[in-house]
């Protein structure tokens, strides 16, 4: 079992979201949900029409705080995470970025390393500034009991998007150049390490209470590649973080890791693991134990879509199996845009009082 930080000189908190870091099991446990504010949610598709683009309505912080409190709000989920993205931090290097209406992120693909001169880690600070001052606005509004999660993307998974110039099936041009010039592809890496480093201490300094980092594309590699790409640099962020704010909790989610995720929890040090939907709850369950950190997931997000019975079925059996480990409720992956509101409205119902 993998020895945890020392969270004994921490202040005693409110925030039922902290207890399963101390190694609690709370019953029933905290829960929020990946992507909790977005498009399923009239509200959020309001105040981002006033935005105009997604990209303002991420730096301009009335409005990204007015987005992450919306479903706290609404649901009184246990924890809030900052409304922003994980492609702030190439727009912040200098990478040129725009989301497509009805089709996502395009970037300038980078793809070697001549092109790494387009990017600039001295001037991230400027466009991370709007973010941390969305998270201190947050801060102030969120009732005392709501933890607040800040993020970023995992290295591995943000140069996915910097080189295929956005989302992509298979990161097939992200991997043949890890494959074919390592040397040139970890100076990205390295770039992105440190800036995500920065880019989270800032949201820790803001008024963030826990870090999650989300590796949405770690199942792409093979494991040597993943122990390269994946494991190092996120050892690396957590070290450093840990640094400077020792007791602020870090969940890793390396997303389709499989039987690579526990050793992923020993070497990054993460105390929290977010499980995909493909993890079954036995398995989390062994993970927490093996590891001795928290576990957080996995319901399907299309079960939720599809709510009724089903939705009740899959809730017991992950309340059932997890009920004597320190575990925190979320879906395996981030909310639909055709979730019908009430249907999370019953899941956090389920949670909270339980299934029959
Ligand atoms: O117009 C819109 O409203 C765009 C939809 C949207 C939203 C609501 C995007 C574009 N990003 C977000 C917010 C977001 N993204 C949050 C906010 C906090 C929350 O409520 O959870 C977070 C944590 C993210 C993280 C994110 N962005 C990830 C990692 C997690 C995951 O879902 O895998 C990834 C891969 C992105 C990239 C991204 N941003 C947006 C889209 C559509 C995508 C995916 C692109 C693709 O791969 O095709």
């Amino acid at each position: 079992m993998r020895g945890q930080p020392d969270l004994s000189g921490a202040p005693t908190s409110a925030k039922p979201f902290l207890a399963p870091f101390r190694g609690e099991a709370l019953a029933p446990p905290p829960v929020w949900l990946m992507r909790q504010a977005g498009r399923y949610l009239p509200e959020y598709r309001a105040t981002r029409a006033k935005a105009g683009s997604f990209l303002k309505l991420c730096y301009t912080p009335a409005m990204a705080a007015e987005v992450t409190l919306q479903p706290i709000v609404r649901y009184g989920f246990d924890a809030a995470i900052l409304f922003s993205d994980i492609l702030v931090v190439p727009d912040a290097l200098g990478q040129r970025l725009e989301f497509v209406e009805g089709e996502g992120p395009r970037l300038e693909p980078i793809r070697d390393v001549a092109s790494l001169a387009r990017l600039d880690a001295g001037k991230c600070a400027a466009t991370f500034e709007r973010v941390f001052e969305t998270v201190a606005r947050v801060r102030a509004d969120l009732p005392k009991e709501t933890a607040l999660i800040g993020f970023c993307g995992a290295p591995w998974t943000v140069a996915t998007y910097m080189v295929e110039g956005g989302g992509s099936k298979d990161q097939a041009e992200t991997r043949l150049w890890a494959y074919r010039d390592p040397g040139g592809f970890a100076q990205l890496i390295h770039l992105l390490t440190e800036a995500s480093v920065e880019y989270l201490c800032g949201q820790v300094k803001a008024g963030a209470d826990v870090l999650q980092i989300f590796d949405t594309w770690a199942g792409s590699l093979p494991k040597e590649q993943f122990f390269q790409w994946v494991e190092y640099p996120t050892a690396t962020i957590v070290r450093r973080v840990r640094e400077v704010y020792p007791n602020v909790p870090i969940i890793g989610f390396p997303r389709g890791s499989g039987v690579k995720a526990e050793r992923y929890v020993e070497v990054t040090g993460v105390q929290g693991l977010g499980c995909d939907t493909a993890t079954p709850a036995w398995a989390m369950h062994d993970l927490a134990r093996q590891t001795g950190a928290v576990v957080q997931g996995n319901l399907d997000p299309l079960v939720l879509v599809a709510g009724g019975p089903l939705l009740e079925a899959y809730v017991r059996e992950l309340l059932g199996v997890l009920r004597d480990v320190p575990y925190i409720f979320n879906l395996g992956h981030g909310i639909v845009p055709q979730t019908p509101p009430e249907h999370v409205a019953r899941l956090v119902d389920l949670v909270r009082k339980g299934v029959n």
